[in-house]
């Protein structure tokens, strides 16, 4: 769990970096399983100019260590003081690992993941390999996350455009984990080794409680399935709470599922 504090700094930069790292061995089977598809060019992969695959997507349908570094406790426990205790991992954002070489510097490379003040969703960029000034470390506008939305790019915003030069770089060590909220404006700096920067970028939510709609596109790894609407009886529901068999299974039913989907577990 985060001390008060550090919540309070995330709440305020966008931006903090994790206490804990990943541990070696978990570190070193994931660059394993990462240079594995990447060799394989197991799709879906994403390639460079030269053709090159340097990044693999949809790690959730990759083997089960991306899974379980997603769900880790290094990662998921801080993260509980920021989303509290219901933690979904999303399937259609990120979901990705990139090796970052020098071949895919990019000028415009600031970003923000989400561009409106509407759902916003927390990042977590695992570094595999220890990422510095020199080797495109992160770089971060902080507290730019309190700034309006904007329709597409950021690089069409004057406001944005008045604070792209006050990136700071932060630097992290192999296993490190930097959890960003995706409304600040960050992105990779320019790799100037020899070297790859490989890290892993996942996204997570907090259960969406009026949603009584499990979405397939996200994983619950965390707590539960729950729903507060008001809509039945006009007063807030008490619906049974899913663990995350039951709020998959429920995904698969559609509108309404809900409590149908209990029902049917409950009949096994
Ligand atoms: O690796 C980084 O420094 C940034 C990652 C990022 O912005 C992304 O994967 O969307």
């Amino acid at each position: 769990m985060l001390a008060m504090r550090q919540v309070q700094l995330f709440r305020n930069n966008g931006f903090l970096r994790l206490p804990n790292r990943l541990p070696p061995a978990l570190v070193e089977d994931l660059k394993v399983a990462i240079m594995a598809d990447i060799a394989g060019e197991v799709e879906p992969v994403v390639r460079n100019r030269d053709g090159r695959a340097v990044r693999i997507s949809a790690l959730m349908d990759r083997a089960p260590i991306f899974r379980e570094a997603a769900a880790h406790p290094s990662a998921l426990d801080p993260l509980e003081s920021l989303l509290g205790p219901n933690i979904e991992v999303l399937i259609n954002r990120h979901n990705h690992a990139t090796l970052r070489t020098s071949g895919e510097n990019k000028r415009d490379a600031l970003h923000r993941d989400v561009k409106q003040w509407t759902r916003n969703i927390f990042t977590i960029i695992f570094y595999l390999e220890e990422t510095t000034v020199e080797n495109g470390c992160t770089r971060i506008v902080p507290g730019s996350h309190h700034f309006p939305g904007v329709p597409m790019s950021i690089h069409n915003s004057d406001w944005a455009r008045d604070v792209l030069g006050q990136a700071l770089p932060v630097p992290m060590p192999a296993g490190g984990m930097l959890v960003i909220d995706s409304m600040v404006i960050h992105g990779p700096g320019e790799n100037h080794t020899d070297d790859t920067r490989m890290s892993m970028t996942v996204g997570y939510h907090s259960v969406d409680e009026l949603m009584d709609i499990p979405n397939p596109k996200r994983l619950l790894v965390r707590g539960e399935g729950v729903y507060n609407g008001n809509d039945e009886s006009g007063k807030r529901q008490k619906q049974p709470r899913m663990n995350a068999d039951e709020w998959r299974e429920a995904g698969k039913y559609g509108m309404g599922a809900r409590t149908r989907a209990v029902a049917r577990v409950g009949e096994g």
